[in-house]
């Protein structure tokens, strides 16, 4: 028994509290790959699901004086419902109370201590009950606080059994080095290989202390196995490893397992392949970690009140725009995709989501698929009036090389740079009935001119319901609807063009995607809160772009951290496949560095060269189009444009900005 499935996982989620903005984002690109690959004609097997046996679980139970299986029952639905409203298909959702996935940790954890790569021993450190990790105390300031989550330690003394990570260090070093495409995008695959640098330590895989967990097997006093090591194994169980026989090969090993940066290096790029190197199974095809959302530049937390519950803003957004909930979830579904985190970070604001909403969907999907319909139903009853109308050049060739460069996109779990491809069809018809005016060809006698022209544009709408299923399912079956197509056309039909026949009736023009008012629109400005959190404190008014600096302020100690410095422009070129980016060469004193720079629209290669420049030359490195960008150009933001910063005379490169 081989593979017969694309089997995509997201990570399973903690249910100490309900789904919110980041969690749904992971749920959504992995919902949105699934429906790719089913587009294709794979069969895909994708699982979510919830991490229920952690100590903070029981916690947060114990805190609402439920019993914690009747807590985590009760969360495991909130979780599945959410993603259902979102319109999330998944195939299994796994759950780790389940008996099966108790008995898959309990076989893994015997077979593992059999083999000598469990051990017993003891454990003294600071623990994070929070993320639920053991810290080194080199890796802690005097404080005591989390390194990643900042909450304060506990300290634990106790028995424990420990996993032999560090035998593994250098063969999974090996494996990463040897396997460039393992782990996604680039950036978290040298953060990874950063993270082995440093040299693993085997990992406490026990915890005493309390009983909520699967109990260690065969051990009275052995406590309950740690939560990452238990929740770990949730992709092997859903597959049935213990009880197919071989027949689990049909799904193992992942294709694809989607998760946020923080739970990539350590977790699913060390521990995890580790443990399947352990038990000689195949390791997952593809990890890819997507960056974090931000709300107002910061981490989302209870306390600042910025936490975004997803079902809120879809419903914020139908009562704001009159949009029907499943096409404004559909929008909501996109914003994340379109402006979803991948290299670095992203903000997550209403502003942008209105913005989104109003352009992408309103002005340039709605109104295509709209006019299109209308002007067939005007001028020809809503009919392909004649079976010779064709897809005109040179509009074939950019509906061929659009959906080319989505799919590839799309296969990258690039969503940004993919539906931009996929907007660009939207323009070049605009452009092209704005040259074509099919209505002037009317008025003018020529019917079978504007047939022509409406016939192109009526393919690309085809055409583009195929390619936004991933990321709006519920209006790509609208378009279906409207073009009055049995099903939304598959990936293999989107470059066969000329499908619609002649006397092809089509259904009913109705917009899909209402204009937001303004004066409604304040409505989502709304701050939403996850319901049964503490209120926290009430958000100030939500800032504009424009507006961020002006409602916080930084101390001076925070801006001496940025390290602004002139720099020379030695080189510079486009980007393959963008029209905003430049690669730079700078000079940075004795420096050379290399910079990726969002001013093509602004500025040609040539006029750059020699120019002095102003940048910060302190930003983490970020993997930028396959480059390396260390550092970013400072320009002013005029409409949208970027223009740049020039010393008001000749400096000597590398002096210092204050
Ligand atoms: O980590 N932006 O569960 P979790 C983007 N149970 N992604 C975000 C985010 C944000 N603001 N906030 C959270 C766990 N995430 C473990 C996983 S898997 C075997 C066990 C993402 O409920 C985060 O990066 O804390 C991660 O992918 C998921 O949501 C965290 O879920």
């Amino acid at each position: 028994m081989g593979k017969r499935y694309y089997y995509i996982t997201t990570p399973i989620y903690y249910v100490n509290s309900t789904p919110h903005i980041g969690t749904a984002l992971t749920t959504i690109v992995a919902d949105a790959c699934a429906r790719f690959y089913k587009r294709r004609g794979r069969a895909v097997y994708f699982l979510t699901g919830t991490d229920e046996n952690a100590p903070k679980v029981h916690r947060v139970a114990q805190e609402q004086g439920k019993p914690t299986q009747q807590f985590v029952d009760e969360m495991a639905e909130v979780f599945a419902r959410t993603w259902r409203m979102l319109h999330i298909e998944y195939d299994v959702f796994i759950r780790t109370t389940e008996e099966r996935h108790k008995r898959t940790v309990t076989e893994v954890f015997r077979r593992l201590r059999e083999k000598g790569d469990i051990y017993k021993g003891s454990y003294q450190g600071w623990y994070c009950l929070s993320c639920e990790t053991f810290w080194a105390t080199s890796k802690i300031g005097a404080e005591r606080s989390c390194p990643d989550c900042g909450k304060p330690l506990e300290w634990r003394d106790e028995p424990c059994y420990y996993f032999r990570l560090s035998a593994y260090e250098s063969r999974l070093r090996e494996y990463i080095q040897s396997n460039p495409h393992f782990i996604q995008p680039e950036v978290r695959r040298n953060e990874t290989l950063g993270f082995l640098a440093e040299g693993l330590q085997d990992v406490a895989v026990s915890r005493s202390g309390t009983d909520w967990g699967v109990p260690v097997p065969d051990d009275p006093d052995g406590g309950v196995v740690y939560v990452w090591f238990d929740a770990l194994l949730n992709y092997l169980t859903a597959t049935g490893w213990l009880e197919r026989g071989e027949e689990y090969l049909d799904l193992w090993p992942p294709d694809l397992q989607l998760m946020g940066k923080d739970i990539l290096p350590r977790f699913h790029a060390t521990i995890w392949p580790a443990m399947l190197m352990a038990l000689e199974l195949p390791l997952p095809e593809r990890l890819y970690g997507h960056g974090w959302f931000l709300v107002n530049q910061k981490k989302m937390s209870k306390s600042l009140g910025n936490v975004y519950a997803p079902l809120e803003v879809a419903q914020a957004l139908t009562t704001a725009s009159g949009c029907e909930l499943p096409y404004a979830t559909d929008a909501f579904r996109y914003y994340m995709l379109r402006e979803m985190p991948t290299d670095s970070d992203a903000e997550f604001s209403l502003e942008g989501l209105e913005t989104r909403y109003n352009g992408d969907l309103a002005n340039d999907l709605g109104n295509l698929v709209h006019r299109t319909l209308s002007m067939m139903h005007r001028y020809f009853e809503g009919r392909v009036a004649s079976g010779e109308w064709r897809v005109e050049e040179p509009l074939a060739t950019v509906f061929q090389r659009q959906v080319e460069r989505a799919t590839e996109a799309f296969e990258q779990v690039d969503f940004p740079r993919g539906l931009r491809e996929v907007w660009e069809i939207i323009s070049a018809v605009n452009r092209y009935y704005d040259e074509q005016a099919p209505w002037a060809q009317m008025k003018a006698g020529d019917t079978q001119r504007a047939g022509q022209v409406l016939y192109t544009g009526l393919e690309a709408v085809r055409i583009l319901c195929g390619l936004i299923e991933p990321a709006m399912p519920a209006v790509a079956h609208a378009i279906a609807t409207q073009l009055n197509l049995p099903t939304v056309p598959p990936w293999s039909e989107l470059t066969e063009f000329n499908r619609l026949p002649g006397g092809h009736i089509l259904g009913q023009p109705t917009p899909i995607f209402p204009r937001l008012q303004a004066e409604k629109a304040t409505k989502l400005g709304q701050p939403h809160r996850l319901e049964g959190e503490p209120p926290g404190e009430p958000k100030k008014e939500t800032a504009r772009q424009g507006d961020k600096a002006m409602n916080e302020t930084i101390t001076i100690d925070e801006f001496k951290r940025l390290d602004i410095r002139i720099a020379r422009v030695v080189q510079a070129e486009p980007v393959p496949k963008t029209d905003k980016l430049l690669k730079l060469t700078i000079e940075l004193g004795d420096e050379t560095r290399t910079i990726v720079a969002g001013i093509a629209e602004t500025y040609t290669p040539e006029q750059l060269v020699g120019k002095q420049i102003v940048v910060l030359a302190n930003l983490q490195p970020a993997t930028i189009r396959g480059i390396v960008s260390e550092g970013m150009l400072l320009a002013a933001e005029v409409d949208g444009k970027a223009i740049l910063l020039i010393p008001d005379r000749e400096v000597p490169t590398g002096s210092i900005v204050r």
